[in-house]
């Protein structure tokens, strides 16, 4: 069984902030990593969303062109997942050529089968810049509330979602102008076919996260409507229909198609072609998307439709994520409130309200990972960030593989003893086998909140029994059983965690002087493997983190 792991795909109008690394890109990539540590063959691709109005609007608000603004954005987003160690195997863009070919093959076939539907309805028109106008790029007076400045799509003052016709006195945003109501053609996608085949498709789905499963069967009770897929832009995929040639397709359309395009491109490069076929038309493979709440339903309802309308695989999990807030309030780039990453040539610094700081990014998986909002909405507390970053990943994790490489440097001169087992440590392993069944399982269920809590018990426990065993005090052979049988937990550790915080776990393979070869190392956990062996070098890795 193979393994395809998706995140979303970010907006190239503006950068992430730590929700939306909690939300998809962390995840996915810790997911992937398990993959890849208990044997499995995975691959992991994301990739910037450059299409729809919001990278329009975004453009023309700084006066270049949407071409130039997802270029800049593309490689910011690159750097600051590279930052944070994503390890995608590939993050492309849905501009790409691969994505236009795709999505226009994916609308012939729609096209044919009969669940593409043309209708005629009013749009915003503005007279003087000749053109139809996305519903954003209307402005006018909330009917509800009376706000003056109402989008086409919603009020920001009242939260309700608009249609421009409903506005009084609508306006275009490029030229101020009143707008007119003009009839256009559009196509839509016959959603409302698919309805029975959702349901039965999703009631088997017993393995999915309840808030995910819950979310879409709860949409779908609710009815599904035709929804339009062309829009009046130009900035996008062409439609390649006569009649359509002003036209291009609606973002939620081509956005997910880049999943496809992505992984083509990725197994070209790497060449393994049939590897396309495998799981997008024979359907072999499995294929896990990672997103965020708003996202849920385009991933478990809009795309599954697609995609059987297409006769392409079907998502086998999707691992949707709530909300991650700051502080008890929303995440706000305008209001400054939440955690940033701020991009200066190669230097990334995370900024937190309004102090910028250069933090490992380790440090940032770690709580990140401890306060994943998996089943409900978390919240990133700055003083928690700090608590939970100097006593758990420092003081109990890093403390004690130092703990035990520096006895091993003061007393053995650098070289892993060798000893006999005791029952003791007998007993350990044991436990530590029935804690590896847990911890994969709990990954494979998407909880990773618990499987990290099940990896700090094992640092916990390694603590413990070196503590209670005093090495110090102990007969040169107790001191040899002790320390040989804690290094191999150093070892364990360092493998387990590595999903979580890569570079810690790297560095501790270095210091061990064993090659950082992690493909179906979950095996070696629980195994006595170091003995006799010596140590490469000791460094403290991490130093305490002050926030201000
Ligand atoms: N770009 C929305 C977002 O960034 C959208 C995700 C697309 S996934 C195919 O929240
Ligand atoms: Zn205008």
């Amino acid at each position: 069984m193979k393994y395809l792991v998706t995140a979303a795909l970010p907006y190239a109008n503006n950068l992430p902030h730590v929700g939306n690394v909690a939300g998809s890109h962390l995840p996915a990539d810790i997911f992937h990593r398990f993959l890849k540590i208990f044997g499995y063959e995975s691959y992991f691709v994301g990739g910037t969303d450059e299409h729809g109005s919001p990278i329009e609007v975004a453009a023309f608000k700084q006066g270049i062109t949407p071409k130039e603004l997802c270029d800049k954005y593309y490689v910011l987003h690159k750097k600051i997942y590279d930052f944070l160690k994503i390890s995608y195997d590939i993050f492309s863009r849905t501009s790409n050529q691969t994505n236009h070919q795709i999505t226009k093959e994916i609308f012939k076939k729609l096209l044919e089968r009969g669940y593409i539907i043309e209708r005629e309805i009013d749009m915003s028109y503005c007279e003087n810049d000749k053109r139809f106008l996305p519903d954003r790029w209307v402005e006018g007076i909330c009917p509800y509330c009376k706000y003056e400045k109402a989008r086409g799509d919603q009020c920001e003052n009242c939260g309700r979602l608009l249609d421009p016709i409903e506005l009084i006195e609508p306006k275009c945003v490029i030229c101020g102008s009143k707008v007119v109501f003009k009839k256009t053609k559009h196509l839509f996608f016959n959603l409302p076919k698919f309805a029975k085949k959702l349901e039965k498709w999703l009631s088997k789905k017993k393995y999915w996260k309840e808030n995910v499963l819950n979310y879409s069967l709860g949409f779908l009770k609710e009815g599904l409507k035709e929804r339009a897929i062309t829009r009046d832009l130009s900035w996008g995929i062409k439609v390649p229909l006569e009649g359509y040639e002003n036209k291009v397709f609606y973002v939620w359309f081509d956005a997910p198609i880049g999943y496809i395009s992505f992984s083509k491109e990725l197994f070209e490069k790497i060449g393994k072609p049939e590897l396309y076929e495998y799981f997008w038309i024979k359907k072999k493979g499995r294929i896990y998307h990672f997103i965020g709440k708003d996202n849920i339903v385009f991933h478990t309802i809009w795309w599954p439709a697609i995609l059987m309308g297409a006769n392409l695989a079907l998502p086998y999990n999707v691992g949707g994520m709530e909300y991650l807030n700051f502080e008890n309030r929303k995440i706000s780039k305008s209001q400054n409130w939440g955690v940033f990453f701020e991009v200066d040539q190669d230097k990334i610094s995370v900024k937190i309200k309004d102090k910028s700081y250069e933090i490992e990014p380790d440090y940032i998986r770690f709580y990140l990972s401890l306060i994943l909002p998996e089943k409900k909405d978390s919240n990133f507390v700055v003083k928690e960030f700090e608590e939970k970053i100097n006593s758990i990943l420092i003081g109990n994790i890093s403390n004690f593989v130092y703990r035990v490489l520096s006895f091993i440097n003061k007393n053995f001169e650098g070289e892993i003893p060798s000893a006999k087992l005791s029952e003791e440590e007998k007993k350990i392993l044991k436990e530590i086998k029935k804690m590896k069944k847990e911890i994969k399982e709990k990954v494979l269920n998407l909880e990773f909140k618990r499987a990290l809590e099940k990896i700090i018990e094992l640092s916990t426990l390694g603590n413990k029994y070196f503590q209670e065993n005093e090495p110090w005090k102990a007969d040169e052979e107790k001191k040899k059983r002790v320390l040989m049988f804690s290094a191999n937990l150093v070892k364990d550790l360092a493998i387990l965690l590595w999903p979580f915080i890569p570079n810690f776990s790297e560095k501790v393979f270095d210091m061990l002087d064993i090659e950082k070869f992690f493909f179906g190392s979950f095996k070696r956990v629980g195994k006595i493997e170091l003995k006799n062996k010596k140590l490469k070098y000791l460094e403290i890795i991490f130093k305490p983190l002050k926030l201000e």
